[in-house]
C-alpha cells in the first residue's frame, strides 16, 4: 500500500524537518507539505526537503487567505491526484506521532477513515492546560450532542482516509477555512455511508513554534455543527 501524509504548515520551521524524516522512515510513506507562505520561511525549508527527498516530498504553496482548511483542501486535493492508496492528514507540531501511522493504516483496512482519537480510553493528551483539555471535551460532547456523530474525537486532525472514500467527498465545496472543516468533512463521511474508525493515540502538545487557533477560528468552530444540520440535518446512523 502506498500512503501519503498531508501536513499544512504555518510557521513550523522548528518541526518541519524533523517530523518529515520520521515520516519517511516509514517505507512507501511520502509527504506533501501545504505551506501558507509562512514569514518564517518554512515554504523554503520544505521546498529543500522535497529536493534532497527526490519524489518523496512535495510542496503546495498557497497565496492569499490563510486557513488550516484550505490547506488541507489543496492538499488532499492533490494526494487525489498522485497514486496513493492511503491518504493521512497530521500536523506538523509533533502533536501527532508518527509512530501512529502504521495503526492507523491498518485499522484502514475496515473503516474509509480512521481518526487518531485522544478520547478512545479516557483523556490521553500530555502538557494541556486543564483549561485546554475541557474546552476540547466540550467542543467533542457539544458537536456529537448537535450533529449526531458518535465518534469520540471529532476534531481530531490525525486521521487516514481511503482514496476511494476521499474521493467522494465534497472538498471543492468546504465552507470551513479554518480548523472547523475537520467537523465538516467527518459530517460529510458519516452521511455519505462513510465506515469510521478510531484508533487511540496519546497527543503531547507542541514544544516548538506556537499555536495559530485565533478567536475567529474558534466562532467558526462553535457556528460549524448547526450549520450542518441545518443543511444535512442530524447523522442517522452511528458508524463507528
Ligand atoms: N497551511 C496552514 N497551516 C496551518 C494554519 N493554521 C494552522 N496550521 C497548521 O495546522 C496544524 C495545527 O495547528 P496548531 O496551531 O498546532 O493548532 P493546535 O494543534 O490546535 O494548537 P496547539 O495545541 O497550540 O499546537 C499545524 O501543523 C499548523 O502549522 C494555516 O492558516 N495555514
Ligand atoms: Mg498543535
Amino acid at each position: 500500500m502506498n500512503a501519503t501524509v498531508v501536513i499544512a504548515t504555518y510557521n513550523e520551521r522548528e518541526n518541519l524537518a524533523g517530523l518529515v524524516s520520521a515520516i519517511l522512515e516509514h517505507p512507501s510513506y511520502s509527504v506533501i507539505v501545504v505551506d501558507d507562505d509562512s514569514p518564517d520561511g518554512t515554504g523554503a525549508l520544505a521546498d529543500s526537503l522535497a529536493a534532497s527527498r527526490g519524489n518523496r516530498v512535495s510542496v503546495v504553496h498557497r497565496k492569499g487567505a490563510r486557513g488550516l482548511g484550505r490547506s488541507l483542501v489543496a492538499g488532499l486535493q492533490h494526494a487525489l491526484g498522485t497514486g496513493a492508496d492511503l491518504i493521512f492528514q497530521m500536523d506538523a507540531d509533533f502533536s501527532h506521532d508518527p509512530r501512529y501511522l502504521p495503526d492507523m493504516a491498518a485499522a484502514a483496512a475496515d473503516a474509509d477513515v480512521v481518526l487518531g482519537s485522544r478520547y478512545l480510553r479516557g483523556i490521553s493528551v500530555v502538557n494541556w492546560p486543564l483549561h485546554r483539555i475541557a474546552l476540547s471535551a466540550f467542543a467533542n460532547r457539544y458537536i456529537r450532542f448537535i450533529t449526531g456523530l458518535s465518534a469520540h474525537d471529532c476534531t481530531s486532525g490525525f486521521r487516514v482516509w481511503r482514496r476511494e472514500a476521499l474521493a467522494k467527498m465534497p472538498l471543492d465545496h468546504a465552507k470551513a477555512g479554518g480548523y472547523a472543516f475537520l467537523t465538516e468533512m467527518l459530517y460529510a463521511a458519516a452521511h455519505g455511508g462513510c465506515r469510521i474508525g478510531e484508533v487511540p493515540i496519546v497527543f503531547v502538545e507542541r514544544a516548538e513554534g506556537y499555536s495559530k487557533v485565533s478567536g475567529h477560528v474558534l466562532v467558526e468552530s462553535l457556528l460549524m455543527p448547526w450549520q450542518l444540520v441545518m443543511r444535512g440535518g442530524r447523522v442517522k446512523r452511528s458508524t463507528v
